[in-house]
């Protein structure tokens, strides 16, 4: 089975990914972590220029095109591969990240988003997708914390404005309310444990 684990910037995905690969390991399954942008060399180079390009931001188009190559590389040569070994790949973002981000938060056509994921994915779509929800303030403060810890600045995409992130989640809760088989909305606000616990309630495994 391939899941995936969205939501906007700080909600606790990363976290829960690791969470829930170790739970389905302890339930006897194998099972593989990856990450969006990233996963192979090339998608994590193309990651780098993402999140720090700087000097030549992308524009919309070409930001949207690296995230494509990115995908189109971890899907061929690390996703597929490991579904066909039986392994359950669990993906800390994937597709609806585009169609929240680039569609929802930059305004490019959803049809033609659509059309090029499909293209990159080989048409590869997840059968499950968790939405972690959480109000922007409870998102902003936890990445406050972490900056606070870790001294690690906010990279180009997080600080497009507040107008931009509040696109992204109506974005995202349109897509979950037109995917309701798909993908479930979880209530990402409480302890690291209470979120656990929602998402692996929410996947309704039989072990
Ligand atoms: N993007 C990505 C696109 O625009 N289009 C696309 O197609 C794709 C695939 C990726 C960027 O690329 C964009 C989206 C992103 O802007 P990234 O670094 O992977 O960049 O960014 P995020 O996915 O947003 O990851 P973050 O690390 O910022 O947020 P997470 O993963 O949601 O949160 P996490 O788990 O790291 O937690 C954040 C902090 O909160 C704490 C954690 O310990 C951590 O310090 N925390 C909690 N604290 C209290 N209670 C809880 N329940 C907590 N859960 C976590």
């Amino acid at each position: 089975m391939f899941i995936t684990i969205e939501g906007g910037e700080g909600c606790g995905k990363t976290t829960q990914v690791g969470r829930l690969v170790s739970r389905l390991e302890r339930s006897g399954r194998k099972a593989l972590m990856v990450r969006e942008p990233g996963g192979t060399r090339l998608a994590e180079l193309v990651r780098g220029l993402l999140k720090d390009e700087r000097e030549d931001p992308p524009c919309d188009r070409a930001e949207l095109l690296l995230f494509l190559a990115a995908r189109a590389q971890l899907v061929r040569n690390v996703i597929k591969p490991a579904l066909a070994d039986g392994a359950w790949v669990v993906s800390d973002r994937f597709c609806d990240s585009t169609f929240a981000y680039q569609g929802y938060g930059r305004g490019l056509p959803l049809d033609i988003l659509r059309i090029a994921n499909d293209f990159a994915c080989d048409g590869l779509l997840p059968d499950r997708t968790v939405l972690l929800d959480v109000e922007p303030a409870v998102a902003l403060e936890r990445m406050r914390e972490r900056a606070a810890r870790t001294k690690e600045s906010a990279d180009r995409i997080e600080l497009a404005g507040a107008d931009f992130h509040a696109r992204l989640r109506e974005g995202f809760l349109r897509m979950a309310a037109e995917n309701p088989g798909r993908i479930s909305v979880v209530d990402a606000a409480g302890t690291v444990e209470e979120v656990e616990e929602r998402i692996w309630k929410s996947l309704k495994l039989s072990v």
